[in-house]
This record gives structure tokens, C-alpha cells and sequence, in this order.
């Protein structure tokens, strides 16, 4: 039976073109400062974001890590979404290695902050006030379905931060696709915040990577923090070569798994048992509500019938990406159906 999975995207492996650059890599010591590829990509990171330098990392969660420990004295407070990856997603390391405190305020359905909210977060030091070190946000907003932060969101909450001499970090593991989204360049949706780390490794495809970008200033404290981490990677221009491809063919496919995902999110809408909005949908992440019975009952028959999902009951997610196509959708509904059906008989 063949599997279609739909965990997330970065289940995507890297194309075939990327395979080939990967072979023809040209390579040197990049903790000597020596690879022509890794510097290559990292020129080209800085310039999609708009800023003066990029420096390549192994993950997502470190390009946030790092951002955190390069603004942030031990002891500071973050203050982000109750939605946020760096939250929910990234073991801790804000507290367990940058020595921070998480300080939350609501994200909205939209995957916004309110300014007002965020304004009345920031704390100063004095007596026992542990303060404010940096402000984050996240675009797109990964668990309120995808959604796109414009550039109007992200400067209301970036003009706060920076009255209170604040910096901002933006969490843009998917800005492509709140670019393509939207149908703007991604430095329109960069140019107000200070730092922001995007990923290779989710829908442009790439096996391996993302790039933290910011001034040149905060990237050089950036990779002596990246050493500390034992990140520093020798002949990583293996790895970068993918990442160039993907920057240069992968980013307007994205519209593709948009495409996908509404057409997901309208088809799960008609399945009885199954909560969604598809008007809530605006990239390629589609996150559902089970209503119809124990959700283990649901999801091991979903995933007997060769269909991968992620989340956990009550709220499961479908993540379309490169190598799922319209056929691939219409029989991942098929499988859902089936499964829902059978769940809620089973339940009568
Ligand atoms: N997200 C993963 C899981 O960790 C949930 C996924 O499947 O969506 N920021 C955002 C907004 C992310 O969605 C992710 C990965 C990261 C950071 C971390 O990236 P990696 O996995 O490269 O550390």
C-alpha cells in the first residue's frame, strides 16, 4: 500500500537537482571560513531577507536559539505568542540554554499579536523584575493554521519593541510562504524586525538548514554563539548547495501547496465528525478538529489506511508540500472519510 504523508513538510526530500548540486558542491573548512558554497548561500539568505548577513545553521530551532542567546543577557524575558514554536516546540532551550524566561501573550486566530498587549508585557529592571530582552513573532504562524502575518501586523508590534529600545526576532521558518501568500517579496515582511531565521528544509525542500540573517554585527555574535552550540560544520557546503537550490526554484511552487491545502480543508469540511473552517486556511498547513468519537480510534485507522497526519486529539494537522499532488489530495480525503466513517460507527 502506498503511503501518503501529509506529518508536515519537512518529510520532503531533496530534488533531484539538489542531489546533483550536492554531488558537484564546491567545498572547504567552513569553521576556517574557507567554503565558497555555505558563504554562496549565505549571501543569498541575507539578500531574500533584506539584511546584511545570514549565517547557516543546522535547524530552525537553532537559528531561534541563537537568536535568543545573541540579544539576550541570562535572566532576560522573551516575549512572544502563547502559540509560539520557540514555545511549544523547541525543548526548552530558551530557559535551558539561554538562560531566558518565556513571557506570553495571546496570538488571535489570525496568528497576530496585539501591540497593546505586547507594550504592556515589557518590563524593566529594578528590584526583583527580571526584563525584557527581545520580542518575537512568527510568520507564518505555524498552530494557528499557517496564518500570514502582513507587514502591517508585524510593524505594529516591531514599532513597540523598538520605542522601548527592543529588539524584534522574527520566527520565518515558512516566509516564503506567507510571501507567496500574500504576494509580496519577503523583505517586505523582514524589514522591521532585527533578526529572522527562515528553513531550507520545509517547503523549499532542502534535506537539511536554515539561515539566521541580521546586521553583521549581531550574525559575527551569532557564530561565535553557533560554535558554543557545536554548530560550527566543516565541509558544510554539501548542505548549502541544496539550500541554493531550493532559494532559487522552489519558493513560487509554494502557491501550489496553498492550492492543495484548500482544496484539503474544503474536503474535510464535508466529513462528518470533522470541525474545520477552510476560510481559516490561508497556506499549506491544515490543522482539523475530531469531534466524532475517541480520537486514538480515528487516527490508527487513518494511519491503517496508508495516511500520515501529525497533531494530537482532538486537533490533528495536514501539512501539504513538494511531491503531493491534486490526485494525492483527493485520495488522502478518500482515506479520511473512510476512516471517519468507520470511527463513528464504531463509536453507535
Ligand atoms: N516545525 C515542525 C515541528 O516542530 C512542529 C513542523 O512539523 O511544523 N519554527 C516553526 C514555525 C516551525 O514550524 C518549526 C518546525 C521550527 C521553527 C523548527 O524548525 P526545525 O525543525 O528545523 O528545528
Amino acid at each position: 500500500m502506498r503511503t501518503i504523508d501529509l506529518r508536515s513538510d519537512t518529510v520532503t526530500h531533496p530534488t533531484p537537482e539538489m542531489r546533483q548540486a550536492m554531488v558537484e558542491a564546491e567545498l572547504g573548512d567552513d569553521v576556517l571560513g574557507d567554503d565558497p558554497t555555505a558563504q554562496r548561500l549565505e549571501a543569498m539568505a541575507a539578500e531574500r531577507m533584506g539584511k546584511e548577513a545570514a549565517v547557516f545553521v543546522s535547524s530552525g530551532t537553532m537559528g531561534n536559539l541563537l537568536a535568543i542567546l545573541s540579544w539576550c543577557n541570562r535572566g532576560d524575558e522573551v516575549i512572544l505568542g502563547t502559540e509560539a514554536h520557540i514555545l511549544w516546540h523547541e525543548s526548552a532551550g530558551s530557559a535551558a540554554v539561554a538562560g531566558t524566561l518565556l513571557r506570553t501573550v495571546p496570538n488571535d486566530a489570525g496568528g497576530r499579536l496585539n501591540p497593546a498587549d505586547v507594550e504592556a508585557a515589557i518590563r524593566t529592571y529594578r528590584g526583583g523584575v527580571s526584563p525584557t530582552g527581545l520580542v518575537a513573532l512568527e510568520n507564518t504562524q505555524n498552530r494557528c493554521n499557517g496564518a500570514v502575518l502582513t507587514a502591517a501586523d508585524t510593524k505594529a508590534v516591531a514599532d513597540v519593541a523598538h520605542n522601548h529600545g527592543l529588539p524584534v526576532h522574527l520566527d520565518g521558518a515558512r516566509i516564503f510562504n506567507a510571501a507567496v501568500a500574500l504576494g509580496v517579496p519577503a523583505t517586505d515582511l523582514t524589514e522591521e524586525v532585527d533578526s529572522v531565521t527562515f528553513c531550507f528544509s520545509k517547503g523549499l525542500s532542502a534535506p537539511i538548514g536554515s539561515a539566521l540573517c541580521g546586521s553583521f554585527e549581531f550574525i559575527e555574535r551569532a557564530r561565535k554563539g553557533r560554535k558554543m552550540l557545536g554548530g560550527g560544520m566543516r565541509q558544510v557546503g554539501v548542505l548549502a548547495a541544496a539550500g541554493i537550490i531550493g532559494l532559487e526554484q522552489m519558493v513560487p511552487r509554494l502557491a501550489e501547496d496553498h492550492e492543495n491545502a484548500q482544496r484539503l480543508a474544503i474536503g474535510l469540511a464535508k466529513v462528518p465528525g470533522i470541525v474545520i473552517d477552510p476560510a481559516s486556511i490561508q497556506t499549506n498547513i491544515v490543522f482539523f478538529e475530531w469531534q466524532g468519537g475517541p480520537g486514538s480510534d480515528f487516527l490508527a485507522k487513518v494511519n491503517e489506511r496508508g495516511l500520515k497526519i501529525s497533531g494530537a486529539a482532538p486537533r490533528f494537522r495536514m501539512v501539504t508540500h513538494w511531491g503531493i499532488n491534486g490526485e494525492d489530495v483527493e485520495e488522502a480525503l478518500e482515506k479520511i472519510e473512510a476512516a471517519a466513517k468507520e470511527a463513528v460507527a464504531a463509536k453507535v
